[in-house]
């Protein structure tokens, strides 16, 4: 007999089907790199309150180490460009640089080396949530985890079914996430204390948008709720 395991998640239980195991489900770690929660990385550099994107670490911290003991799979992103900029859009470039100290955007000279390319110091993972030996690390350009990456292949050659997400930013990387996994047919749950956004009003409008319609892209959850499903599993 098959047991079914549900997270006090909003709007519905989750996961739809009561199939939530280690060897169906991925915990995915979005983008927590010193560019986006770092002194000197890209976020501060446009000037937004660091303490926002920062806020996740420790809830991140706490559930990897409860997901990694009972084996699930861990997957961890990085947004970020080759050295020769080569796969980076002219308009994100000029984008970026209409924002933040001195015109300085993607691809250019920042405190932590140059901003979101490949190999520098601030595009590295915060040491605080860096993935271990054998974890899956996906390198991607845009935004969505999917686009131009090998993510899907990774979750269907390992059976995965479920994927929780964590990191950040709320409203872009990881909503972006989040619905391309949807479309694909993976069952999402995104935790509000492990995600964040650079704006307050925006996380809080991502996770109602995933309440819409029954549960448009999925559910979300606290992190305590999904930890109290699996340690009563355990
Ligand atoms: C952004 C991200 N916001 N990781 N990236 O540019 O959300």
């Amino acid at each position: 007999m098959k047991t079914e395991r549900y997270v006090d998640a909003n709007p519905y239980p989750w996961p739809y089907n009561g199939a939530l195991r280690p060897d169906n489900t991925a915990l995915v770690v979005i983008d927590m790199q010193t560019d986006f929660c770092g002194k000197g990385g890209y976020v501060d550099v446009m000037g937004y309150d660091l303490s926002l994107t920062q806020a996740p670490i420790e809830p991140i911290r706490k559930l990897l180490a409860v997901m990694r003991a009972q084996g699930f799979h861990i997957i961890h992103t990085r947004e970020g460009h080759r050295p020769d900029l080569a796969d980076l859009p002219a308009n994100k470039r000029w984008r970026s640089r209409q924002i933040g100290a001195d015109g300085v955007g993607i691809g250019d000279d920042g405190p932590c080396g140059r901003i979101l390319v490949r190999g520098e110091p601030g595009w590295e993972i915060i040491p605080a949530l860096a993935p271990l030996p054998g974890e899956v690390v996906i390198d991607k350009p845009g935004k969505g985890s999917f686009y131009a990456t090998d993510l899907e292949l990774v979750l269907h050659t390992r059976g995965i079914q479920n994927i929780v997400l964590t990191g950040i930013t709320t409203d872009v990387c990881v909503h972006t996430t989040m619905r391309d996994a949807n479309d694909r047919g993976f069952e999402c749950l995104l935790l509000s204390d492990c995600t964040a956004a650079t704006d307050p009003a925006n996380h809080l409008a991502a996770l109602k948008m995933i309440t819409m319609q029954g549960g448009v892209f999925g559910a979300h959850a606290i992190s305590h709720a999904l930890i109290a499903t699996l340690e009563a599993a355990a």
